[in-house]
């Protein structure tokens, strides 16, 4: 069905405002929703997103061609195929678990301590803009080795990177913003590779530029991308996630008090927050060839849009999808941060995210720390839940009040 029979479009202002609400229409009436101002095809259910997030052959990433290459000013690693594809995710899966992981951990301790010390005085904090965006940033920082007091120039150069490949649509002048930071970026980063290619430390960066591939390191090109790339793909969903994951628990006290509790459920607290509310909500593919779904063709060359939200509330996927129930049997939490994941947040296939197991220990450690000095925690008085984003979608503030801690 295409916006001409129902009037419906991903691009409205009701669907911005609220998608969840759209979710069950989508897939039951136009599971292979077109549309028509960005020529792109919307997949919602869970079905037929796992096919296309594992079908490597007649879906690929070529999209990411326009859609992040010229921010990241070189590939990114879930553009690149076969060997090379291999070979540069080993290394950036190693630098994100076993030994390097628990590093990372204590750089997430230290920079959760520094940032809430001078908020738990107060008794108030702004969960996303008071912590959750520094810390996410902070953290990014570190593991790749950048200087701290850089934070604020590669926080706004961040945002434009991210604005660019999260935009359905993108108007000539941000797409201009969108360029210069990603230019500036770079030009900041070429000099901090030639320092690591002379003197690597044990950071990302100095392990992107001293790894080999068939006995050739990569270019200057190549590890700024993939810099770009990590930059991007940790910091942008952290703060969404963290503040998702206390939103969620907050509107369920019975289930914040059972992980006050028992920190051990957190890391099902956070699974479930990723299936209810992934803070990524859509995944570009390319047909390769004509495909169809539910008696509907898209065409081969086309753009098609994973729609992760309503794929996780598939009532084929999921049992009551639209309850937030950290005890749900279906969640497999161990399972949920593996490839065998149920829910599709972290994708699937080939081009899982990377990141995965950074992300639970960098949400649990963070939460934990959180959780018990946040006592009485709840809404400050008049503030008004809002969410922003198609593409990455959180929430645009958290305002809490709590027992100020002395
Ligand atoms: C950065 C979109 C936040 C990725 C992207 C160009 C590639 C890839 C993703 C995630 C999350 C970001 N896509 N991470 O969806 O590396």
């Amino acid at each position: 069905m295409s916006v001409a029979d129902t009037g419906f479009s991903i691009l409205s202002e009701d669907f911005g405002a609220a998608p969840h609400r759209y979710f069950a229409h989508l897939r039951e009436r136009a599971p292979v929703h077109h549309e028509p101002a960005i020529d792109s095809y919307f997949l919602s259910r869970h079905e037929d997103v796992k096919r296309v997030l594992t079908d490597h052959d007649a879906f690929t990433t070529e999209t990411l061609q326009v859609r992040a290459a010229p921010v990241m000013r070189g590939p990114v690693l879930a553009q690149m195929t076969g060997a090379e594809h291999a070979v540069k995710r080993r290394i950036v899966v190693r630098a994100f678990t076993g030994p390097a992981l628990a590093d990372q951990i204590r750089t997430v301790q230290a920079t959760a301590a520094e940032l809430m010390a001078p908020l738990l005085a107060r008794g108030r904090m702004d969960l996303v803009n008071d912590f959750g965006k520094p810390f996410a940033i902070q953290v990014t920082l570190a593991l790749l080795g950048l200087d701290r007091r850089d934070r604020h120039k590669v926080s706004a150069w961040h945002s434009g990177v991210a604005e660019f490949v999260t935009s359905l649509t993108l108007t000539p002048e941000r797409r201009r913003h969108c360029m210069d930071c990603a230019e500036q970026l770079e030009a900041y980063l070429l000099p901090v590779i030639e320092q690591r290619r002379r003197d690597p430390g044990d950071d990302l960066i100095s392990k992107l530029c001293t790894a080999e591939f068939d006995g050739v390191a990569m270019s200057d090109r190549d590890v700024t991308a993939l810099i770009i790339n990590v930059l991007v793909a940790a910091a942008e969903p952290a703060d969404k996630t963290l503040a998702l994951l206390f939103k969620h628990l907050i509107d369920h006290p019975e289930q914040l008090a059972q992980v006050r509790r028992d920190p051990d459920l957190l890391a099902a607290a956070i699974a479930e927050t990723l299936r209810y509310t992934p803070p990524v909500q859509l995944i570009p593919r390319q047909a390769e060839e004509d495909s169809t779904f539910a008696g509907t063709t898209v065409p081969a060359g086309a753009t098609v849009f994973c729609m992760v939200g309503a794929a996780n509330r598939d009532p084929d996927a999921f049992t009551a999808p639209d309850t937030f129930d950290i005890h749900r049997p279906d969640l497999g939490t161990a399972r949920s941060f593996t490839a065998a994941a149920q829910h599709l947040s972290f994708g699937a296939g080939l081009h899982q995210c990377v990141g995965t197991a950074f992300a639970r220990a960098e949400i649990e450690t963070v939460a934990a720390m959180l959780l018990p000095v946040l006592d009485q925690v709840r809404y400050s008085p008049g503030f008004r839940y809002q969410e922003a984003g198609l593409y990455t979608r959180g929430p645009l503030s958290l305002a809490l009040d709590f027992t100020p801690v002395h």
